[in-house]
């Protein structure tokens, strides 16, 4: 069998066989930008290009890539413990990471359930929400809330909860029933080029008070939102929107969950983004920088009450049907801590929150560049929107994706709009060349 990862190109045939995730998969194979090797901020491509990551992987690098710290710490474990049965068995990194975890978390937040992606995470917290207001004696509490624009993941539960009209439609009514929707908060009459959170647009959460008259706060289990919205574009909270569902769902007995896949561990310069916006919710999901993209993992963090609900039966009994095989699996748990640790000794969450500001400037550079009809950021993540061409939504901003890449620079389409998250390492000058090589790019589009 030929050894495919040795040869620089592949040909059209060994492209055929993996389906790939959200790609034009025929595109690609015509075309494929296939990456062989990661080290610090850069990927080297097959044919030996150095291409500077300006997104994190998909969000998840936050410490870099290939850490060295990390990597020995995912190699000794691959040689001490494989693997460790997650039902009725343990193993102490398990724990240990999640006392990492919790000392992370804010406030009241305190305790972890572990799985191994933003998709699981999201379909657990939704889960152990339902399951929490049964255990309390409020059966009937099952109805979801999530909002236009979001995205939850890709789970039946994550799906019906998010508010991609691509992700959902072809599912028809595979969805969860009863799940209501909020308003996306993304308006740029009022809000284009706003640097940081938007001033416009708190009331949008009093929408809450509207869906909770209509179907009654005693059916509904949890609001589940990304404080800021990453996969439809970067959709920044506005001022005090955050506190209002708080203060809404606090008074009608509802969960609040943040779905923190991206947001969480520095993407905005603290530990969690409900640390920036000053925001507790009931649960936050995690994924992705929890071990830096390592090693697939993910999970809830929820707040002391509601894991000691379920703590009511009989001592011997089994609390929540609920878990994966690969819960906390002693590699990712490995990935993880040493994740945390290096977090903590290359002080990266402050060195964002630094960095944050430079990608600000740099970025709102571009306002006036050609086709940019909006430029926003928070914490390191920054993004700008384009004039869609006509009839052809997100078509300019695939070719200056692309066009980024010949030129050395990855980055993120969706939609009419190219977002920025790059690795709490960042240097000013790696900022600098991201925004340099995407005005040069703005220039040679139509
Ligand atoms: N919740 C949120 C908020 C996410 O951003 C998920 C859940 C699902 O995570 P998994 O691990 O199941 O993929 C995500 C994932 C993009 C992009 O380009 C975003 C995600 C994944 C891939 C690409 O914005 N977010």
């Amino acid at each position: 069998m030929t050894v495919l990862s040795d040869q620089l190109h592949l040909t059209h045939a060994e492209l055929e066989s993996h389906w790939m995730p959200f790609t034009a998969n025929r595109q690609f194979k015509a075309s494929p930008r296939l990456l062989v090797k990661a080290e610090g901020m850069y990927y080297t491509t097959a044919d030996g290009r150095r291409i500077l990551d300006g997104f994190s992987g998909l969000w998840c690098c936050n410490a870099g890539h290939c850490a060295k710290p990390i990597v020995e710490a995912i190699q000794a474990q691959a040689a001490t413990m494989d693997y460790a049965p997650a039902f009725q068995m343990g193993h102490p990194l398990a724990f240990e990471l999640a006392n990492e975890l919790v000392e992370l978390a804010p406030g009241k937040l305190d305790h972890v359930f572990f799985c191994n992606s933003g998709s699981e995470a999201v379909d657990s917290a939704l889960k152990i929400a339902i399951a929490w207001h049964r255990a309390k004696g409020e059966g009937q509490r099952t109805r979801l809330i999530g909002r236009e624009r979001a995205y939850h993941g890709v789970g039946f539960g994550g799906m019906s909860v998010g508010g991609i009209p691509a992700n959902r439609k072809v599912y028809g009514n595979s969805m969860l029933p009863g799940v209501d929707h909020l308003p996306h908060t993304h308006n740029l009459e009022k809000n284009a080029f706003t640097r940081g959170q938007p001033e416009w647009g708190a009331h949008l959460a009093d929408e809450l008070e509207r869906i909770v008259a209509l179907h009654d706060a005693s059916t509904i289990a949890a609001v589940i939102v990304e404080p800021m919205a990453g996969s439809t574009g970067v959709l920044i909270p506005p001022k005090g929107y955050l506190q209002k569902l708080r203060d809404i769902t606090r008074r009608h007995g509802i969960l609040l969950i943040f779905d923190e896949v991206i947001t969480a561990f520095g993407r905005m310069g603290t530990g969690f983004a409900a640390d920036l916006y000053g925001v507790e919710p009931d649960m936050i999901t995690f994924a992705k920088g929890v071990t830096s993209g390592t090693v697939p993992m993910g999970g809830v963090i929820v707040a002391s009450d509601i894991y000691q609900a379920f703590m009511s039966g009989p001592a011997g009994a089994i609390e929540l049907f609920h878990g994966y095989t690969y819960s906390a699996h002693p590699l990712a748990c490995a990935a993880g801590i040493a994740t945390l640790q290096l977090y903590k000794d290359q002080k990266l969450f402050e060195r964002a929150a630094r960095m944050a500001n430079v990608l600000e400037d740099r970025l709102h550079s571009l306002q006036g560049a050609r086709h940019v009809i909006d430029v926003r950021n928070h914490g390191l993540v920054g993004a700008v929107e384009l004039a869609s061409r006509p009839g052809a939504v997100g078509a300019r901003t695939f070719e200056a994706y692309l066009k980024c890449y010949e030129k050395g620079v990855l980055i993120r389409q969706t939609g009419d709009i190219l977002a920025i998250a790059p690795a709490l390492i960042i240097e000013e000058a790696q900022i600098d060349q991201i925004v340099e090589t995407l005005r040069a790019v703005l220039q040679t589009l139509d």
